[in-house]
């Protein structure tokens, strides 16, 4: 099977709580290799524009305030069936739907500081991952 991307986010809540190294640990276990990263913050206008999707949610504002509440690790991932394999790696949005074992499920605080994102698409992914990083930053 040929092998594909996905783009991450370690999210604010997640960095705070020491919770990266375990998250990538788990990551690269799960047979993910890293072919960009990076330690960066997003501004009120970037998260704004990441999130464009949900800006008619009630909770949009809530979701750039916190996305833009501290440190993030951003990260383009490589895998065979990258974006659903990594879908499944982190589990459900809300963390008490999380299945046991998942990242969400192990190092999430609620549906909104949720530990990290995962593209929900090939399309995304490559739109997400060229959102964060240049050419000369992938490896
Ligand atoms: O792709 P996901 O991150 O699993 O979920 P999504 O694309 O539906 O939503 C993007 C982020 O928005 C999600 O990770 C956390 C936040 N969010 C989604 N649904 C809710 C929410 N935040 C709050 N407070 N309430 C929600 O219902």
């Amino acid at each position: 099977m040929e092998t594909n991307k996905t783009f991450t986010m370690i999210k604010p809540d997640a960095v705070a709580n020491g919770h990266t190294g375990a998250i990538l640990d788990q990551i690269i276990k799960a047979g993910f290799s890293v072919k960009a990263m990076k330690l960066t913050s997003l501004s009120t206008e970037k998260a704004g524009q990441f999130y464009a999707i949900h800006k008619e949610r009630p909770f949009f504002n809530d979701l750039v305030k916190f996305m833009t509440s501290g440190p993030i690790v951003a990260a383009i991932l490589e895998k065979e069936n990258a974006v659903e394999d990594f879908r499944k790696l982190i589990g459900a949005t809300d963390p008490k739907k999380a299945e046991e074992g998942t990242i969400r499920n192990k190092f999430a605080e609620s549906i909104e500081a949720n530990a990290v994102h995962g593209s929900d698409s090939d399309e995304n992914a490559a739109i997400e991952g060229s959102f964060f990083f240049s050419a000369f930053e992938r490896v």
